[in-house]
């Protein structure tokens, strides 16, 4: 029996109060779109199926360069941490899996954290290492460089803490390990750029030479920061290139805060899926670099666009295309539940706005060139309001209507905060 983080009673007390006004605005709903030929029943039900991992190191309050302001009740450590992802998917239904981060949240006791999760009901996600900090006493610098470092020794290091991640995830049973370097430069010249991809495929190789058959390896790309010069894994088709010489079971992560102003994201998924590269996804949202803000938050159209390409890529290769779904943000100045619930439940909007396209009338207005009726088809499914669809598959599948309301409602983040006295650095890094 899963254990509850907040009183179930409680949650179906809030539910109670919201069920009959939800079961009309669904009634309605299911009206209209009977009438478009589409199925609400069909579309809860793929609701209920979605998933997106919840970022271990977002349950605390981020920060940014400048000040980290602590928010009360903070979790302090990794097991406070996945309560309070608990909390999330109790509420949400929508993230049943924690990706951890290495040696933010590396666990004293990983069999025990594994128990832990079981008995929340929690799984885990991909597992993601660090090389973009040095940690206390380590034998050599990642200053200049991690996989990537002209010194060997700082290159062994990171190659060892990578397959120190693998063995730590294979314990927890994780199947993935995600790869983000803040390798770089600053200046020109700084750096032969051609000589530190060759070192970083070099260190790459013995990451990848120690990860198990069934698993994967993401290869996240940034366009830039820390390195404000150039980064070495800049863009998808440095990434691309990297995982197709490592071979199949390396694949490219798309983090959507981590490309220029205006970059056609969705083209990139659609690039990656048709080549069989694309790994998975860090959702969120941004204005201008790696921002980190909520997903959907800012540009919820790129959002759906992306997962429009997802249908696609679905339906023409079926259910061997199952890119990981990840959320990765920085949670400045709201509560990191009420931010991540609010998150998965976007995430899961994008999902199934984009499975209520009327693809075969795409298809025939894209052959016969009738441009704006194909645009129109996707804004005609954009433009719908799914809410009552979401709030109806997380109460068939045990959540609440209104999750935030439910949460407030709840008192946890009050009650955890006696439990919880404050700690400085409690939530990983301050800077992401
Ligand atoms: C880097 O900006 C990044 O997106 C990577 O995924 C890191 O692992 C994460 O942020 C947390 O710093
Ligand atoms: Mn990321
Ligand atoms: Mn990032």
């Amino acid at each position: 029996m899963t254990k509850q983080m907040i009183d179930a009673a409680q949650v179906e007390q809030h539910n109670a109060k919201q069920r009959a006004e939800l079961q009309a605005d669904y009634d309605a709903l299911g009206g209209m779109l009977s009438r478009r030929g589409v199925d609400i029943e069909a579309l809860t039900a793929k609701a209920q199926t979605f998933g997106v991992a919840v970022p271990s190191w977002g349950a605390g309050t981020g920060g940014t360069r400048f000040a980290r302001f602590p928010g009360k009740g903070e979790p302090r450590d990794v097991t406070e941490k996945l309560e309070d992802c608990a909390v999330i998917n109790q509420l949400t239904r929508a993230t049943p899996a924690v990706s951890l981060h290495f040696p933010w949240d590396k666990p004293s006791d990983p069999k025990a954290l594994r128990e832990q999760a079981d008995e929340l009901g929690l799984g885990f996600d991909a597992v993601n290492s660090n090389t973009f900090q040095d940690q206390a006493g380590q034998p050599a610098t990642y200053k200049f460089g991690s996989l990537t470092s002209t010194n060997k020794a700082s290159r062994e290091l990171a190659v060892q803490h990578n397959i120190d991640c693998i063995e730590l995830g294979k314990t927890l049973g994780s199947k993935g390990l995600t790869v983000w370097v803040g390798d770089g430069a600053n200046f020109p010249g700084q750096s032969n750029l051609r000589g530190a991809l060759e070192r970083y495929i070099d260190s790459a190789k013995g990451i990848y030479d120690a990860l198990p058959d069934d698993w994967q390896m993401y290869i996240e790309h940034k366009l830039f920061e820390p390195a404000f010069y150039c980064s070495v894994i800049a863009d998808w088709g440095t990434s691309f290139a990297v995982a197709q010489t490592l071979g199949p079971k390396a694949k490219c992560l798309v983090d959507l805060g981590h490309h220029a102003p205006n970059t056609n994201i969705e083209m990139i998924v659609a690039r990656l899926a048709q080549f069989g590269k694309l790994g998975g996804f860090h959702f969120n949202d941004s204005k201008y670099g790696d921002d980190d803000l909520d997903s959907g938050s800012i540009d919820p159209f790129q959002l759906f666009l992306i997962f429009n390409e997802l249908a696609d890529s679905q339906a023409r290769d079926g259910a061997g295309f199952n890119p990981s779904y990840m959320l990765d943000q920085s949670h400045n100045v709201t509560d990191p539940i009420e931010s991540l619930m609010s998150s998965a439940v976007e995430v899961q909007r994008a999902f199934v706005q984009a499975s209520m396209v009327d693809r075969v009338a795409l298809a025939g207005f894209q052959e016969s060139n009738d441009v704006l009726q194909a645009a129109q088809t996707l804004k005609k499914a954009f433009r719908t309001d799914v809410s009552p669809i979401l709030a109806m598959a997380r109460l068939r599948s045990g959540g609440a209507i209104d999750p935030v309301a439910t949460y407030r409602a709840a008192g946890y983040r009050e009650q955890v905060a006696i439990k919880r006295p404050p700690k400085a650095g409690a939530s990983g890094s301050g800077i992401v």
